[in-house]
């Protein structure tokens, strides 16, 4: 049985542009919307890793709509199909993401490394209880725009190992997108908890009713830039002109206070 615990609902900031013990924490406990960390990446680097990627060839996650087109594998894909069978692909797609960051760069040791400097906190990809790996780092181009929706394993993975954290969020790291339609990310002020249920509209989607009158924050991605939030938080992301890529996975807190990722 997992704890889910009772979801904030004030933020008292507009966003962090540091990364520290204390940002991490206000996210987590739901006080402060995103944190933004400008320049992660070189302009340069993100093109790379883009057109690394697009020869290695994008496929759509099953049966979303609309479309989102990515390179890796996601534990939502594999929830109502086969956990085995998750473990068992990642070690192909973990190949083709390493034949990916060898040609341009590796943004998930960047990313992990500096979570590490800076929060002092062990970070690492966890295994199940038969020593297999999760997948984290997805490729992923969302260009048509989600709908309204959370990414919380006690609430949506139950049976995984990741299902057992504290809280979740997700880093997104943008390499590709449109100056001026960039679709931009709207997180409201309100958590998921389980009696929403009610509300979910399709395989992932949520009726904007959950939202009662939250307060909404948005962001406008720029190339090379981060953009951390919790996604326990309403979330969706508009419509963007052109394309739209990212790197990305999900952070969970574990119950003694290390970092997984995985997506
Ligand atoms: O692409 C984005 O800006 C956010 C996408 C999203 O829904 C997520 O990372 O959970
Ligand atoms: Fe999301």
């Amino acid at each position: 049985m997992n704890m889910i615990t009772i979801p904030r609902t004030d933020w008292i900031d507009n966003g962090s542009s540091e990364l520290s013990r204390t940002s991490i924490s206000q996210l987590f406990e739901g006080d402060i919307p995103f944190i933004h960390l400008e320049e992660f990446a070189t302009p340069d680097e993100c093109e790379k890793l883009v057109l690394c990627a697009v020869k290695e060839g994008f496929s759509s996650y099953r049966g979303v709509e609309p479309i989102i087109n990515r390179i890796g594998n996601t534990v939502f894909e594999y929830n109502s199909i086969s956990r085995k069978e998750y473990f068992e692909k990642n070690q192909e797609l973990v190949q083709i993401q390493n034949r990916i960051f060898e040609a341009s760069f590796n943004p998930l040791t960047r990313f992990m490394n500096l979570l590490q400097s800076r929060l002092k906190k062990k970070v690492y990809i966890p295994k199940n209880s038969e020593e297999m790996s999760y997948y984290a780092g997805l490729i992923r181009r969302i260009e048509e725009g989600t709908l309204l929706h959370v990414d919380y394993a006690p609430g949506e993975q139950p049976e995984w190992e990741i299902a057992t954290i504290t809280g979740q969020l997700a880093w997104n790291l943008y390499l590709r997108i449109s100056e001026e339609k960039s679709g931009k990310t709207h997180i409201f002020n309100r958590q998921w908890k389980s009696s929403d249920n009610s509300e979910k509209e399709g395989i992932y989607g949520y009726n904007r009713r959950v939202l009662r009158d939250a307060k909404e924050a948005v962001f406008s991605p720029s190339i090379g830039d981060i953009f951390i939030f919790n996604t326990r938080n309403f979330h969706y992301v508009e419509p963007a002109e052109g394309e739209r890529v990212t790197f990305t996975s999900a952070i969970g807190q574990t119950r003694n206070d290390e970092l997984i990722l995985w997506s």
